[in-house]
């Protein structure tokens, strides 16, 4: 597995994934995670192994609700002008109306994971607080088990994933208390941001909530009472 170790390695060996340090400044890191800690807790969704929060168009596949509850939650402004520059400075070709908080504290991860059809096939991973380790799986072959690739997630780093990164591979972040150079994780805050096609553009009938392909049956619970809480609705057959 190779692996980026230092700040100015920007091309990391998988087509499709670019890593720009120091996107953000430190007062703009500041003021999202001021915002993202300012929030009511309500619309955090607590699962097993992380935190997440989610800003702007519901994806079909997503925990949030469907299209007739569309922009419940806009993108508030400190974050909508990451979107704003992401498209403007040709890093996204749509601009991002999806964006997913997640929060992750020393010991905790995502399972390697595709970002998946409901969204337009890119990606922009922004990271605050704290670094961590990125691992990519390649699909394709058969030992897709082992990461071919840790991407070093400084904070305020961008992670650009578009093109054979995007479909060829699934990403995660290994439940641990220490990144691969010995250091102890820390606090993480990470926003990804997509463009969630409409539920037509996919072809799709009203969906009901994501389950995400690593939740853990806790996790399924928590994502379908989520879902009925803010629609009203009751998806007893999903229990
Ligand atoms: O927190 C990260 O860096 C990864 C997030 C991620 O993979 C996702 O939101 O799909």
């Amino acid at each position: 597995m190779t692996r980026a170790t230092s700040p100015t390695t920007t091309t990391p060996p998988i087509p499709g994934l670019r890593l720009i340090y120091e996107f953000l400044t430190p007062p703009e890191e500041h003021h999202i995670q001021h915002h993202i800690y300012s929030e009511p807790p309500s619309p955090w969704v607590t699962l097993s192994h992380r935190r997440l929060l989610w800003y702007g168009t519901p994806a079909s596949t997503d925990v949030a609700p469907p299209h007739k509850y569309r922009q419940i939650h806009p993108l508030p402004s400190c974050i909508s002008s990451i979107a704003q520059r992401l498209h403007a400075q040709g890093h996204q070709t749509h601009r991002a109306n999806h964006v997913l908080v997640n929060e992750y504290r020393p010991g905790q991860g995502i399972m390697p994971h595709e970002d998946g059809p409901a969204y337009e096939p890119e990606a922009a991973i922004v990271s605050l607080l704290s670094a961590i380790d990125l691992d990519w799986y390649d699909k394709r072959i058969e030992s897709r088990h082992r990461p071919v690739y840790s991407a070093y997630l400084l904070p305020r780093s961008l992670l650009l994933i578009s093109g054979a990164a995007y479909t060829d591979y699934l990403h995660g972040i290994a439940e641990c208390d220490v990144n691969r150079n010995g250091e102890p994780r820390q606090l993480r805050l990470s926003l990804t941001l997509r463009h969630a096609k409409s539920v037509q553009e996919e072809g799709g009938e009203e969906a009901g909530p994501y389950v995400a392909p690593d939740a853990r049956r806790h996790d399924r619970l928590a994502a379908v009472h989520a879902f009925e809480r803010i629609t009203g609705r009751k998806l007893g057959a999903l229990r």
